[in-house]
């Protein structure tokens, strides 16, 4: 297929470039073309001042020093952009939390016996986090086990005391956990004002942020950041970690398994369903009902050779990393599988979804379903899933995805031929497993300095940044300098999609991450999951850390968050800095506009913390600002 120039520039992933090209022949619309008629976009907002928290304003700040230096209300350029700052983390965090929550409320119910549509799969899991959270397991029952966990979990969103969540408690390094009791009493010192650093609740944090950030209260930029840091760590160490650690319970921890990656997984001649989304609960069950020989059976009674399940973005990555099952895409390709002409349907639950699609969907004969009561498309079908019903809400879905294999038009078809195969499923336990069981192996290579360091790589698609272009080129200049790789979310299907999952891509590093890659039979870059999974990541540095005996602000990591779009990303690099990792970011966030708010986040924070954001337009000067990161770490520990 001849690519358009004008569309190369948009991707350098070549399923997209092609179906890129056919939008542009059928006259569709994307994302692109969407963002390019918001062009030029106002650079108030691209600098962080404009505010429109009360109805005196929209009031701006005029950067160039010349107009208005105050809102109405006197409010100048920091206290606006700290405000707006800490607003985008209230709203990540509470994405991440509010996903969290689901899966302790279905535990509670599969533990009192209220659900039996689903079961605790993992039980081994189970007892981990029990002696964690230090549940007595001994002959006890796995359910009574489970129904203590969901209450933790619960009280820990919901909880009214003063005292620290008790996931922070019992997961963050005990190095940390003092830091950032020593942090919050130097700040109350110095500023002669309380400030809180440790959560204390998950929905609490959050509600403090709005509420701080509301007309006439809070306008400190530094209490207004640290309290952006305090809900992001009861994000990182509590609500997606609840997420993660209970999904496993209930659906499995991954293990290391072989997947496929990329537009091209979608069947020509099978009846294909795209899960999107983030909350695995009913994607976990729409795999299971679609594998089953009765819907088989339909499926072939239809036409098709079977039903191909794919996934999409984060429900995408929890049932790949579960299941193997294909993933078809990141976020910016979700328009492109349905110009493929071939998905029958696409459900989709919260989080990353473009209201978008449902007009799309109208121009092919794909069903796009709606399925949370927290997300409405105007234009969607709407099926309303409820767990306690889970098995027949799934067995609808795919019934209907199969009824309308009759409409597929065969002759609109167009898939890319492009796939590539990946090793996924690297949850801590599958690192640690594939290490023989402790961390030793690794702390041992990145002594030797055969690994250098690490670098946790997160975040999304955005049509600013040419799509997966900055994920792969700063992955691959990474490794080639013996740093291993790591991350989640969009970046890990892009990843994926590229082949920098394969063991053989193990040649494209350099000689000392190459030699422990082909020993341990694993890629140079790490598929850990999905966006509630980067808290695999500060759990990994944890355990790194306790078993050096350091903070993880002491441990060679830097983390990145090249192609960023949502607030979940300014909440997940708020939490890498506030447990000690330096973060990069591109593109720029919105705090430009502001001395202080910079001030504190890419210098104070660095001496505080330990983490801290900086940012950088290109790949290759991003890989050799985080190799000199990890050089000096390295340095500081006499490695
Ligand atoms: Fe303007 Fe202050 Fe109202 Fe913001 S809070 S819109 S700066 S008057
Ligand atoms: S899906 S948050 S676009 S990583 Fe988790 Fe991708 Fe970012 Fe959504």
């Amino acid at each position: 297929m001849n690519i358009d120039e004008k569309i190369k520039a948009k991707s350098v992933d070549p399923a997209s470039r092609e179906m890129l090209q056919v939008a542009a022949d059928q006259n569709i619309e994307t994302v692109w073309e969407r963002l390019e008629k918001q062009q030029p976009q106002c650079g108030f907002g691209e600098l962080g001042l404009c505010c429109r928290i009360c109805a005196m304003g929209p009031c701006r700040i005029d950067p160039f020093g010349e107009g208005a230096q105050k809102g109405a209300c006197g409010a100048g350029a920091d206290t606006i952009i700290a405000r707006n700052l800490i607003r985008m983390i209230a709203g990540g965090a509470a994405a991440h939390s509010d996903h969290g929550r689901r899966p302790a409320l279905l535990l509670k119910d599969v533990a009192s016996g209220k659900n039996k549509n689903y079961e605790l799969v993992d039980v081994e899991k189970l007892k981990a986090v029990a002696a964690r959270l230090g549940i007595a397991c001994k002959g006890r029952k796995k359910t009574a086990i489970a129904a203590d966990i969901a209450d933790i979990a619960l009280n820990d969103f919901g909880k009214q005391d003063e005292e620290t969540l008790a996931f922070v408690k019992a997961y963050a390094p005990v190095k940390r956990l003092a830091r950032w009791q020593k942090i919050a009493t130097d700040l109350s010192a110095a500023t002669e004002k309380t400030i809180g650093i440790l959560p204390r609740g998950i929905d609490r944090e959050i509600v403090d942020i709005m509420h701080r950030t509301h007309f006439g209260v809070d306008h400190d930029p530094l209490s207004l950041i640290a309290q952006g840091v305090r809900a992001s760590i009861g994000d990182g160490w509590g609500g997606s970690l609840i997420a993660t650690e209970i999904q496993d319970i209930l659906f499995g921890t991954p293990k290391i398994r072989e997947a496929t990656a990329n537009l091209g997984v979608l069947s020509k001649d099978q009846v294909n369903i795209v899960v999107h989304g983030h909350e695995p609960i009913l994607s976990e069950k729409i795999v299971e009902i679609a594998s089953s020989k009765v819907m088989e059976k339909l499926a072939r009674k239809h036409g098709a050779q079977g039903i191909n399940v794919v996934g999409m973005c984060c429900t995408g990555n929890e049932v790949l990393m579960r299941h193997g099952i294909p993933i078809a895409g990141n976020e910016l390709q979700q328009e492109l599988a349905i110009i493929t002409g071939a998905v029958e349907l696409m459900s989709v639950d919260v989080q990353c979804i473009f209201p978008a699609l449902a007009e799309l969907c109208k121009c092919y004969h794909t069903h796009f379903v709606a399925t949370s009561d927290q997300a409405g498309f105007p234009g969607a079908t709407h099926i309303q899933f409820e767990e306690t019903e889970a098995d027949q809400c799934a067995k609808k879905i795919v019934t209907m995805a199969i009824e309308n294999y009759d409409n597929r038009n065969h002759d609109r078809v167009y898939i890319p031929e492009i796939t590539n195969s990946a090793m996924v499923g690297f949850s801590v336990e599958a690192i640690l497993d594939a290490l023989g069981g402790t961390p030793e192996p690794l702390l041992d290579a990145i002594k030797s300095g055969a690994i250098k360091g690490v670098v946790g790589i997160v975040g999304c698609n955005n049509p600013k940044v040419t799509h997966d272009f900055y994920h792969i080129e700063l992955a691959k200049a990474l490794i080639a300098k013996d740093i291993l790789v790591i991350g989640t979310g969009c970046w890990a299907i892009a990843a994926a999609k590229a082949g920098l999952m394969q063991t053989e891509t193990a040649k494209d590093a350099g000689p000392g991450l190459r030699a422990v890659c082909e020993a341990l039979k694993i890629p140079p870059c790490l598929h850990m999951g999905s966006c509630v999974d980067c808290s695999r990541m500060l759990v990994l540095a944890g355990a790194l850390a306790d078993a050096l005996g350091v903070d993880i602000d002491d441990l060679p990591l830097v983390g990145s968050a090249p192609e960023w779009l949502t607030e979940k990303a300014v909440s997940i690099g708020t939490f890498f800095v506030a447990s000690g990792v330096p973060v990069h970011l591109w593109p720029m966030p919105p705090i430009a506009g502001g001395d202080q708010v910079m001030e504190i986040l890419t210098k104070t924070a660095g001496e505080v913390f330990g983490g801290y954001f900086f940012v950088e337009e290109d790949p290759l000067k991003a890989a050799d600002e985080m190799e000199k990161i990890i050089n000096k770490k390295r340095q500081a520990l006499g490695i």
